[in-house]
């Protein structure tokens, strides 16, 4: 289990760099970025942490996290994946293994079947690499998640791209409903 104190942190780290920067009054580059000292003092300044929140505190964040979420180079800052902000953050297009998977609720089934999956509220579609982890996505929205499994690779050679998020995060452009299957319904 993570330490809360971690857990909060990471919480607000995510919201300032996937959906709202401006509160916070930094700004991401075009890949998602920020300047990691301005980042540090502009959530200070926000959540008075006590202690003060300090790079090596960031560093054990990620480092305790169940998830690779952040990524720190050159002294700057990004979220992986996740990002809700106006405009669409960069990621570099990357070949999809074949099969990828997504976790939802069985209340989202009717409509996902018809309009296929959809960024919703983020700029991409997120898809997992294997079952666990989609399962634990799909957690987040429904006690008995239901489980779509993707045709990753014939997506891509009909021309969607898809981008690495982490190990276990894909991400991709809106997928029509002709790429997955509903797996596991429960
Ligand atoms: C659903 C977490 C109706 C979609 C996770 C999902 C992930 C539709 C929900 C990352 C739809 C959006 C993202 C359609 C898609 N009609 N519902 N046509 N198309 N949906 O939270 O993928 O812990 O924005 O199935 O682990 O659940 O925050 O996306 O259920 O990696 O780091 O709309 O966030 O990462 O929900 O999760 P979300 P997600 P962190």
């Amino acid at each position: 289990m993570v330490n809360q104190d971690l857990k909060f942190i990471s919480k607000k780290m995510s919201y300032a760099l996937r959906h709202n920067p401006d509160k916070y009054g930094i700004q991401l580059d075009e890949y998602g970025y920020t300047d990691l000292p301005t980042f540090i003092k502009a959530l200070n300044r926000v959540h008075h942490f006590h202690p003060a929140l300090t790079k090596a505190k960031i560093e054990e964040v990620m480092v305790n996290a169940d998830k690779q979420r952040f990524e720190i180079k050159s002294n700057r800052i990004c979220a992986l994946y996740g990002h809700s902000i106006p405009g669409i953050i960069k990621h570099q297009p990357a070949t999809p293994p074949a099969v990828l998977y997504h976790g939802t609720a069985r209340r989202f089934i009717p409509s996902i079947e018809k309009l296929g999956l959809l960024p919703m509220q983020r700029q991409f579609v997120h898809l997992s690499t294997d079952l666990q982890t989609a399962y634990q996505v799909g957690s987040r929205h429904d006690a008995k998640p239901v489980i779509l499994q993707i045709d990753a690779a014939a997506a891509h050679q009909a021309g969607i791209q898809f981008y690495v998020g982490n190990d276990q995060v894909w991400l991709c452009d809106e997928l029509p409903a002709r790429f997955f299957k509903i797996l596991k319904k429960n």
